[in-house]
């Protein structure tokens, strides 16, 4: 399988996240893909090609394009008022107010931003734009002979919705990649995400679609970020209804408990009908995870990617979380090389 990485990920480099009250070092670094990509080299998974450039199109494809616009200018309004720190919100608009364009940074970045984990520095719209261009390559990969493919996305993707960014993800890398399939013809595309916490943004970006089927397996949402969406009866809207599945885990989960759950959402994307898959390629329900209370062991990652592969349908897999750096590459090259041992590559 051919590895789609850009070495500008790198200019995401945030030095502090907040939990708890306090200021910590991020769990979101740099070394995160740097540590897949030298286990794709050790196993000599396939080439590792860089991404082409495709522009600005197929992100307004799927995002905002105010959203577009700020993410794409703040950085330069910010450092000119704040100077080389990186940007963080300093209020958000309270519910029932007006979501208004204002004239400061600060007050900017609180409409639309989530959290307090995502900040913006000199590098992040390159870096950010690095990852969406990744994930379209490898859509376009997997789109011809090769029938799939591995984007190496940096930052993360799956908690940006149409209009805001947060949990480390600024453009939504999957929902480019999976809107880019139906771009190329597919009929029914589906998102699997299987990163530890509930895929929110691809959810609000298809939420009323029937094209494109969104499933998630997460941990349950009451006990863990995004707190707000993930639940089982979110299921879609208007046209989308039916098509959107939430299968929240209990924190502890195993792969006994994880496997039932990855088995219903392949059961419900074989069902739709699906001609092209995505997937969010979490790989933060590590037992050894920081932030994450999931118990996967190495070896489960194998068997979800041989499960993935039954579908038989070409697949983009795009990076998402995954924060224990001593076993992110194992787990991640694993899942990739369950999926080739079935499709037998
Ligand atoms: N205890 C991804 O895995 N921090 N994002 C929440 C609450 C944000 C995770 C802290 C976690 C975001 C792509
Ligand atoms: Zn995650």
């Amino acid at each position: 399988m051919k590895t789609v990485y850009s070495p500008r990920h790198a200019l995401q480099d945030a030095q502090i996240e907040f939990i708890r009250g306090k200021s910590v070092p991020s769990f979101e670094m740099p070394q995160r893909a740097e540590l897949v990509l030298e286990r794709i080299k050790a196993v000599a998974l396939g080439p590792v090609v860089e991404p082409g450039s495709f522009g600005l199109e197929p992100l307004l494809a799927v995002h905002d394009p105010d959203f577009v616009e700020f993410l794409s200018t703040i950085w330069e309004t910010w450092s000119a008022e704040s100077g080389q720190i990186d940007a963080f919100p300093n209020a958000w608009p309270p519910p029932r107010s007006r979501r208004i364009r204002t004239k400061r940074p600060g007050a900017e970045l609180g409409r639309y931003c989530i959290d307090m984990s995502s900040p913006i520095m000199a590098g992040t719209w390159t870096a950010v734009t690095s990852a969406a261009d990744a994930a379209l390559t490898a859509t376009e990969i997997a789109a011809g002979p090769e029938r799939m493919a591995f984007a190496l996305c940096r930052p993360p993707g799956h908690h940006a919705g149409r209009d805001y960014f947060g949990g480390y993800c600024f453009i939504n890398n999957a929902a480019v990649a999976a809107q880019n399939l139906v771009d190329r013809g597919a009929r029914r595309v589906a998102v699997l995400d299987v990163d530890y916490h509930h895929g929110n943004g691809t959810q609000d970006i298809f939420y009323e679609r029937a094209d494109v089927l969104v499933a998630s397996i997460h941990a349950d949402p009451e006990t863990e970020y995004p707190y707000y969406s993930g639940y089982a009866d979110e299921t879609g809207d208007g046209p989308g209804e039916g098509f959107n599945l939430n299968v929240p885990l209990a924190w502890g989960s195993a792969y006994g408990e994880y496997k039932p759950a990855l088995d219903t959402a392949l059961a419900r994307i074989a069902a739709h009908g699906t001609e092209a898959l995505v997937v969010s390629l979490g790989v933060d329900t590590f037992d050894g995870d920081p932030i994450s209370r999931f118990k996967l062991q190495n070896a489960d990652f194998l068997s979800m990617g041989r499960a993935i592969a039954s579908l038989g349908v070409p697949t983009v897999f795009v990076m998402e979380g995954g924060y224990a750096v001593a076993d992110i590459g194992v787990n991640t090259v694993n899942v990739l090389t369950g999926f080739e041992d079935v499709i037998g590559s």
